[in-house]
């Protein structure tokens, strides 16, 4: 059982419970503002040694708001980073899935204390499954839109938000100048966690789909509403179902990962510092 968490309360404010979070952040970090909020997704994590200096890391149990995650391969710690050329950057280690269950503000809390710690900037990296057959694991990817197939939203309430340009442009540009040859795609977002059959990666394709996944849609919506600029960025690690003939395990997903995080570490610490 998960203990009672402030985010389960209807009656509290998700916005207030973040605000909590951010102001926590700033006390133990001294860092009024951070500029551009990281998520580190599977397959991305040793991007922290080339993003800067480490300043202060804070457990993700001792924020509000956040929970420890069940999933190895992510790490729960939020970081404090100053970059090279002095930006401070918050790096969340600490993400929460649909499938994790704990509801869809839990989801969407990293993206709202990022905008209370005063980004502007907010950078998504995950790792997906390929509808696209040229695409093979180890195939870094932007994220240029999304279809979003959870059936939920985090907006609460008559919260009409502008979902065009959801992945900013601006944001892609710069991404594509420090690597011309990144693809871009949309991503179609799913609650999982069974991955799917193939016959919903036809129907996945069928729709405009490029890859697939099962974060990243909730959070950008989450981060537009805050107005956060978005930049989404996926590693390939497998082929979706029935692309390929490949059984798909968590196991050999974390492994593609690895196999490739030296370069997409590398990818990451280039595009933020043009950020
Ligand atoms: I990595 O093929 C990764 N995450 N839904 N489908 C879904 N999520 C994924 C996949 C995939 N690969």
């Amino acid at each position: 059982m998960t203990r009672q968490q402030p985010l389960d309360d209807p009656d509290v404010s998700p916005f207030d419970v973040a605000r909590a979070a951010a102001e926590r952040i700033a006390t133990v970090t001294g860092v009024e503002r951070h500029d551009i909020a990281i998520t580190l997704g599977s397959g991305w994590a040793s991007a922290i040694n080339l993003l800067g200096e480490v300043t202060h890391e804070i457990p993700a149990r001792e924020l509000p708001g956040f929970h420890v995650p069940s999933v190895p391969g992510h790490s729960p710690t939020i970081r404090s980073v100053r970059s090279s050329s002095g930006s401070h950057l918050l790096v969340l280690g600490a993400r929460s899935h649909l499938y994790e269950g704990r509801g869809v503000r839990s989801v969407a809390h990293g993206a709202r204390v990022s905008a209370a710690c005063g980004a502007r900037v907010f950078v998504m990296t995950n790792a997906s499954g390929a509808i696209r057959p040229e695409w093979g694991p180890g195939t870094a990817v932007l994220i240029n839109d999304h279809i979003n197939f959870t059936g939920v939203s985090p907006l609460e309430g008559a919260t009409f938000i502008d979902m065009k340009d959801a992945y900013s442009t601006r944001l892609r540009t710069i991404a594509k100048t420090v690597d011309a040859t990144l693809e871009e795609g949309v991503y179609f977002g799913l609650r999982g966690p069974q991955y799917e059959t193939p016959a919903e990666i036809r129907a996945a394709r069928v729709l405009g789909a490029d890859l697939v996944g099962m974060s990243t849609v909730i959070e950008t919506i989450s981060a537009r509403e805050s107005g956060l600029e978005v930049l989404g960025l996926a590693l390939i690690t497998n082929r979706a179902a029935g692309v390929s003939d490949d059984v798909l395990t968590h196991d050999a997903v974390l492994a593609a990962g690895r196999q490739a995080e030296p370069r997409m570490a590398s990818l990451l610490a280039r595009i933020v510092e043009h950020l």
